[in-house]
């Protein structure tokens, strides 16, 4: 008998048969383009990974793939992977949504994420307004923006999604930008390959309610690889550094990598099940033990 072939996957067999019905010219097709990349890359099989999304133009991502997925709650996404990658942590478990889901309405639940450290992927794609509602401010919108709820102009100052996620420990940090598409590919395929949470911040614009001066376009001037300036990305204090210039820079590629990857919450569960359940008494042994008189 010959030795097996190794399965070699190609970018459209992560491709669903669901046709996008994103605004033409909306970021969100790019990123789904390097995710498709990025998974034959990775090579896993459609049926071992699930997709987790909240709800957001973003959000609908997961359903244009042939992976599982959830298109779930607004704000939602990230409880809802952690409860399936406990449940089953051979899975390759993906999440995805807006700026809005996950700094505004979901924003609780990224702190919770970093600490337990569970094996997953976040990528967010940061649109710095709430596109599927049709353009109201988002918690990355920049000062003074004007928007269908901020006519005079945003009175407060965006969150940093970067500089946040850094704090509360996040040991995979990376910024992308579909004018950069095998770039933004890598990128997620690093973060997939990480052995831990690992988040993306993709800038992503929305071509409808998005600012006409940060659009694709913008993005390509504007770029710059960290690779490129030799930036450090095992230097924390560094990737710091460089996430203040959120909304000011578009820094692209991995911020921070921790070199030394923490245990997994999913790997420690199961590591305790395991330990719970070896030498243990059988459950008929349990059972006997009660109906003894
Ligand atoms: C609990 C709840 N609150 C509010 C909404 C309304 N809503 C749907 S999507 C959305 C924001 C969308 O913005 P974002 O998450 O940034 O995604 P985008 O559409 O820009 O990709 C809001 C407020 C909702 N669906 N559910
Ligand atoms: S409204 Fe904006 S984010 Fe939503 S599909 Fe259209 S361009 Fe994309």
């Amino acid at each position: 008998m010959g030795a097996e072939l190794p399965v070699v996957f190609d970018p459209k067999d992560y491709k669903s048969d669901l046709k996008p019905i994103w605004c033409p010219g909306c970021g969100d097709f790019g990123v789904l383009q390097a995710m498709y990349r990025a998974l034959a890359s990775v090579g896993r099989p459609p049926h071992e990974i699930a997709f987790v999304s909240g709800i957001g133009c973003s959000s609908r991502i997961p359903g244009y793939t042939t992976a599982y997925g959830f298109n779930s709650v607004h704000g939602r996404a990230l409880p809802i992977a952690q409860g399936i990658k406990i449940a089953n942590p051979d899975l390759l478990v993906l999440v995805a949504g807006g700026d809005g889901d996950g700094f505004s309405i979901g924003g609780g639940h990224l702190p919770h994420a970093i600490r337990r450290n569970l094996d997953l992927t976040y990528i967010v794609m940061d649109n710095q307004i709430y596109g599927l509602t049709k353009g109201q401010l988002s918690p990355t919108s920049p000062l003074h923006l004007k928007t269908v709820t901020s006519p005079h102009g945003a009175m407060e100052a965006p969150v940093n999604p970067l500089l946040y996620v850094l704090a509360y420990g996040a040991p995979f940090v990376a910024q992308g930008t579909p004018a950069d598409m095998a770039g933004l590919a890598q990128i997620i395929e690093d973060a997939i390959r990480y052995p831990g949470f690992a988040f993306v911040n993709v800038q992503s614009p929305c071509v409808t309610f998005g600012q006409d001066d940060w659009q694709v376009k913008q993005h390509r001037a504007a770029m710059k690889t960290l690779e490129s300036l030799g930036h450090n990305s095992t230097d924390l204090l560094s990737a710091m550094d460089k996430a203040r210039s959120y909304g000011s820079e578009l820094y692209t590629g991995i911020l921070y990598k921790n070199p030394n990857p923490a245990p997994t919450y999913d790997a420690m569960v199961r590591e305790r099940q395991q330990a719970l359940t070896t030498g243990s008494p059988s459950p008929a042994r349990i059972l006997d033990g009660f109906l003894q008189k």
